[in-house]
């Protein structure tokens, strides 16, 4: 039963369909299933797969941004589900996060900040195409122990060295632990640029948040 209305919501994403991803979203939440389950299992598989036609040339910009419309609608439902959730608040601290400067990709950074808030941090949200000089300027106003930087293109991720730089150039880098993530990259890409930690999705960047505060 919940298992096929998760097929359904991963067809809704890749079909664009975004009043059944509403939907199904709802339905999905009345049969009792985690609202963690609805992301991982409903909604990015669906995101996967419209990546998948947009690369093979079978999709093009408009089903993208039909997709990411459908799968944020749904996100909007479940991000109050998943604070309501939140277990513990031992290991919290203050995180500015967003996603870097010439990169508009929301929805996950957007799932990693509600990640980290639903597990007690108080989180900083700075937006999309964020530039550099602001995520300086924050960290520093903030007072926070850590910075989240998204980029989901090649093109971009190269920003995410800059404001480490731009970090390093103000003499606070030793103050603020640099998580990096988004699709291209990796750990070996953050050893590079020298950040502090890397995490692949919303869970591990929570559990990397908690182990870098441990440090801090
Ligand atoms: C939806 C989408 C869009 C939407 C975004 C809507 C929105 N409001 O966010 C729109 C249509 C706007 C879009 C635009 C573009 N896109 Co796009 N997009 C995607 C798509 C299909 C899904 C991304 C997504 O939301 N995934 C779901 C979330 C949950 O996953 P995620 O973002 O990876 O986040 C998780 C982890 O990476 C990690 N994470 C993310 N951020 C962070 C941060 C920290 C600190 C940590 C620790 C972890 C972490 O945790 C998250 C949660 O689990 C991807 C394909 C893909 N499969 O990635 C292409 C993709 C990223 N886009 C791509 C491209 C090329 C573009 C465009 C350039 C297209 C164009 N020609 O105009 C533009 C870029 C515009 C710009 N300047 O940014 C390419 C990038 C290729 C590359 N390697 O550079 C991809 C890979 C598609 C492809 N296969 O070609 N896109």
């Amino acid at each position: 039963m919940s298992q096929e209305i998760l097929e359904k919501l991963t067809n809704s994403v890749i079909e664009g369909d975004v009043d059944a991803a509403i939907a199904l979203t709802k339905e999905a939440l009345h049969a009792g299933v985690e609202p963690m389950a609805i992301i991982n299992q409903g909604l990015v598989p669906g995101m996967n797969v419209v990546g998948e036609k947009f690369t093979s040339g079978e999709y093009f910009l408009p089903n993208l941004v039909i997709a990411g419309s459908a799968m944020q609608q749904a996100m909007q439902l479940l991000e109050p589900e998943l604070k309501e959730r939140q277990q513990e608040r031992t290991s919290s601290g203050k995180v500015v996060i967003g996603t870097v400067h010439g990169d508009i990709h929301e929805i996950g950074k957007s799932l990693v900040a509600t990640m980290l808030s639903a597990n007690g941090f108080e989180v900083l949200d700075l937006g999309v195409d964020v530039p550099t000089e602001v995520f300086l300027t924050k960290v520093i106003e903030s007072g926070a122990q850590l910075v989240g930087l998204s980029a989901l293109l090649t093109t971009t991720m190269t920003v995410q060295r800059d404001v480490i730089e731009a970090l390093d150039d103000a003499g606070v880098r030793d103050r603020v632990k640099v998580l990096v993530g988004g699709a291209p990259v990796n750990q070996e890409w953050a050893d590079s640029i020298g950040a502090d930690g890397y995490a692949e999705d919303a869970m591990a960047a929570v559990a990397l948040a908690k182990r870098l505060m441990g440090e801090s």
